[in-house]
């Protein structure tokens, strides 16, 4: 008899940051649990709240009585960044996979924590095959960014910021390290994942914004050209 090998389905912890989303969540939870209900891993949803001013607290805490696998991880200060390092470790789990309420795919998740040649999986909205469809001025954004990525840092990823995977191993070494909070914390993990020399592997996705963006991006630039300077002198 040929030996049997173990069957061993990956552990996840979805991490999703969220402030303000009293209109949204609950439909996005529903959503999100019925996409992964097909996925044949172990996972459980942590939504990482901090600083809302509505009632999104209340409504996960009311969710969590009757929806096996979520919880709730409240910060006082609104910080996405600041969310995401909370809620990423605090997962004990194989494989944390990073989602926004308003953009997730149960396909992504089940295609990335079932490789074995990737420690980060990241959904890439300028991989080849992807399809982009928000707006124009948000596609030249992560042009851009990218840009100011490779230029700043010599990264060689196409896209730090969307849908990811992360394994345990590069949580454990590089998560605690990471200085940059808001919208920088999880580009910052990925540029030390690959300098630390895990690999990184880049996926194709259909990106289409399941409702109106809500962040001004202009505003953001400058913040954002500060934070990449300070990433790369904390890497030196
Ligand atoms: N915890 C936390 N989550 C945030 C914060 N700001 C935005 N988010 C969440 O980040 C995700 C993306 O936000 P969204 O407004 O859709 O951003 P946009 O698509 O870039 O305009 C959503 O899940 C938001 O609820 C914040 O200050 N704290
Ligand atoms: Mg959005």
């Amino acid at each position: 008899m040929p030996p049997t090998t173990p069957i061993y389905a990956p552990t996840v912890t979805v991490v999703i940051p969220v402030h303000n989303e009293a209109d949204y969540i609950e439909g996005g939870l529903r959503q999100l649990f019925a996409e992964i209900a097909a996925v044949d891993a172990s996972v459980e949803v942590l939504v990482a709240e901090n600083g809302s001013t509505d009632d999104t607290a209340a409504i996960i805490t009311r969710l969590t009585e009757t929806m096996p696998g979520l919880s709730l991880l409240h910060l006082d200060t609104a910080d996405y960044g600041a969310a995401m390092r909370a809620g990423f470790l605090a997962s004990t789990a194989d494989w944390v996979v990073n989602f926004d309420i308003d953009y997730f795919s149960g396909d992504f998740l089940a295609g990335a924590v079932t490789r074995h040649d990737a420690d980060v999986v990241l959904a890439s909205k300028r991989a080849p095959g992807s399809d982009d469809r928000r707006s124009r001025f948000r596609k030249v954004a992560t042009w851009g960014f990218n840009l100011l990525l490779r230029t700043i840092l010599g990264s060689r990823v196409s896209d730090t910021h969307g849908m990811k995977a992360i394994r345990r191993a590069v949580i454990d070494v590089v998560a605690a390290e990471v200085g940059s909070t808001k919208d920088l914390f999880d580009t910052e993990l990925v540029i030390r994942a690959e300098r630390a020399g895990f690999r990184i592997v880049e996926v194709p996705v259909t990106v289409e914004e399941r409702r109106q963006s809500r962040s001004r991006l202009v505003r953001r630039i400058p913040r954002t050209v500060r934070g990449l300077w300070r990433i790369r002198r904390s890497l030196r």
